[in-house]
C-alpha cells in the first residue's frame, strides 16, 4: 500500500501550530541549527529487509500479521517508511532471502519508491536447500577447498545481484569460527578466509567497497575468525582500498568502547558502514536508541568529528544501516523508532561546539569537556527533526500518522493475517 499524499499533509497541518512554536523557538535558541536541517534532509538510513517481518529471535517466532510475503512487499514497507519520515530511502538485502525473480522490476519498484540499494550482504551462515557442500564447520575458513568454493561463488553471485539493482557494495559476515578450543588452527582459518576473501574481492566491480563486518561471538562461542575490529581491519588492510570494516553495535564484548573504535577506524580511513541497533547483554538487535542513546551520540559524535577531519560527506561516504529485529513489536513502528533515535543522535551531534570543545581540551578543562557534550545531548532535538521530515514532504509524528491510518490493519487486509517473511 501507499499513502495517499493528502493523508501526511492532512496530518501536518493539525499538528502545524504546535510544531511551529516549537521549531522557532529552538531556531531562536540555537543559531547553528538552520545550517544541521538540510544534513538531516539528506541524511538517509537503510532499512534491513530482514527486519520487516516479526521474529529475528534464535528461540521462536510468533509471526504478526500482514508481514511482507516477498521481495516486493518489503519494498513497499520500506516505501510506506519512507513516506512517514523521509529518512528510510535504502534498503539493504540478504542473499538468497531476497533473490530477485526480475532485477529490473524489483530497481524499477525500488525507484518509484524513491529507494536505493545499499550493501547487499551474503549468507554462508546457513545451509539452504539445495546447497552441496555444508556451512556446519565454517564458509571462507573451511578446511575443505569445495566448501570455500562453494562459499566463494555465492558471494560472487551476491555481487551480481547487487549489480543488476544498482547496489554498490558487498557485505560479508560469516559465523566462521569454533566452539571448543583445539577445534581450530586460528592462523590457518584466518588465512584461507583472507584468501577466499580475495577471490572475492577480485570480483567486486571497480566502483564497489567490501565490508567486512566483524562479531565477538555467536553462533561460535570460543572463538570468531573475524572476531574484533583488528581483525576486521587486518583483513581490510591486507585485501586493498576497496575493503572496509563495518560496525554492528551489537557485536562487541561488553562495555567495549565503541565511539574510539570508531574514531580510529575513520582516521585509517578503513571505516566503511555500520549496522546501527540497540543491546544490554550481547547482540541484541533491539531498537537502536532504546537503551543506550547517550553511547548512540557518542559514537555519532565521533563520527562527526572524524568525517569533517577528513572532508567526508556524512550522507553518502559511509553505509548507514540497522540490523535489528525481534518479536514483540510491530517491526514497522519499531523501525520508526530506530530511525527517529539515529536521526536525533544525529542532530545532537552536530550541535557540538567542536571550538569550544577543542579549546577546552587543549587547557584541561575537563569538566567543560564534558559540559559541551552533555549539553548537545541533552538538546531535545525533536523538533529539528520533525522539521527535516516536513521539509522532506513527510510526517511530524510518523508513528501518530502510521497508528491514525491504521496502516497495520489494511497491511492484514492486502496479505492475511499469517504471513510469515523470508529471512531469520
Ligand atoms: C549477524 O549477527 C550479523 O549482524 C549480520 O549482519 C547478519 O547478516 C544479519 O544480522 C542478518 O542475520
Ligand atoms: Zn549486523
Ligand atoms: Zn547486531
Ligand atoms: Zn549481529
Amino acid at each position: 500500500m501507499r499513502l495517499e499524499k493528502y493523508r501526511i499533509d492532512q496530518h501536518n497541518s493539525e499538528l502545524d501550530d504546535k510544531h511551529q512554536k516549537r521549531i522557532s523557538f529552538f531556531l531562536e535558541e540555537n543559531t547553528s541549527a538552520k545550517n544541521i536541517i538540510q544534513k538531516l534532509v539528506d541524511f538517509q538510513i537503510a532499512i534491513p529487509s530482514w527486519a520487516l517481518g516479526t521474529g529475528g529471535t534464535r528461540f521462536g517466532r510468533f509471526s504478526g500479521g500482514g508481514e511482507p510475503r516477498n521481495l516486493e512487499d518489503k519494498l513497499m514497507d520500506i516505501g510506506l517508511l519512507h513516506q512517514l519520515n523521509g529518512s528510510s530511502g535504502a534498503v539493504s538485502l540478504h542473499i538468497p532471502w531476497d533473490i530477485p525473480s526480475d532485477a529490473e522490476k524489483i530497481k524499477n519498484l525500488a525507484g518509484s519508491l524513491n529507494l536505493k540499494f545499499d550493501a547487499m550482504n551474503s549468507n554462508t551462515f546457513q545451509d539452504q536447500a539445495a546447497q552441496e557442500f555444508s556451512y556446519k564447520f565454517g564458509s571462507l575458513q573451511h578446511v575443505d577447498e569445495n566448501v570455500r568454493r562453494q562459499a566463494i561463488e555465492h558471494n560472487i553471485e551476491v555481487i551480481k545481484h547487487g549489480e543488476a539493482l544498482g547496489s554498490k557494495s558487498l557485505t560479508v559476515w560469516l559465523a566462521d569460527g569454533s566452539c571448543f578450543p583445539g577445534q581450530l588452527n586460528f592462523r590457518e582459518a584466518f588465512q584461507r578466509t583472507l584468501d577466499s576473501l580475495r577471490e572475492i574481492y577480485a570480483a567486486l566491480p571497480t566502483d564497489w567497497k567490501i565490508f567486512v563486518e566483524y562479531k565477538a561471538y555467536e553462533p561460535n562461542f570460543y572463538s570468531t575468525t573475524v572476531g574484533d575490529w583488528g581483525q576486521s581491519l587486518l583483513y581490510a588492510t591486507k585485501l586493498g582500498e576497496k575493503a572496509f570494516t563495518l560496525v554492528d553495535l551489537g557485536h562487541h564484548l561488553p562495555n567495549a568502547n565503541i565511539e574510539q573504535i570508531v574514531s580510529l577506524l575513520l582516521m585509517e580511513g578503513k571505516l566503511g558502514g555500520f549496522h546501527f541497533n540497540d543491546s544490554k547483554y550481547g547482540d541484541d538487535d533491539l531498537t537502536a536508541g532504546s537503551l543506550k542513546p547517550y553511547q548512540l551520540f557518542l559514537i555519532f559524535n565521533e563520527l562527526v568529528e572524524g568525517m569533517d577531519a577528513r572532508g567526508m560527506n556524512h550522507a553518502t561516504d559511509l553505509g548507514w544501516m540497522i540490523d535489528a529485529s525481534h518479536n514483540v513489536k510491530d517491526p514497522l513502528e519499531d523501525l520508526l523508532q530506530s530511525v527517529e533515535a539515529i536521526m536525533m543522535a544525529y542532530a545532537q551531534s552536530l550541535l557540538v561546539d567542536r571550538t569550544a570543545l577543542k579549546a577546552a581540551q587543549q587547557v584541561h578543562d575537563v569538566a567543560l569537556c564534558q559540559e559541551i557534550l552533555q549539553h548537545a545531548h541533552r538538546t531535545d532535538v525533536r523538533p529539528l527533526v520533525a522539521e527535516a521530515r516536513l521539509r522532506a514532504g513527510a510526517a511530524l509524528d510518523p508513528i501518530a500518522l502510521f497508528r491514525t491510518l491504521d496502516v497495520r490493519k489494511k497491511l492484514i487486509d492486502e496479505r492475511g493475517l499469517k504471513t510469515v517473511a523470508t529471512g531469520l
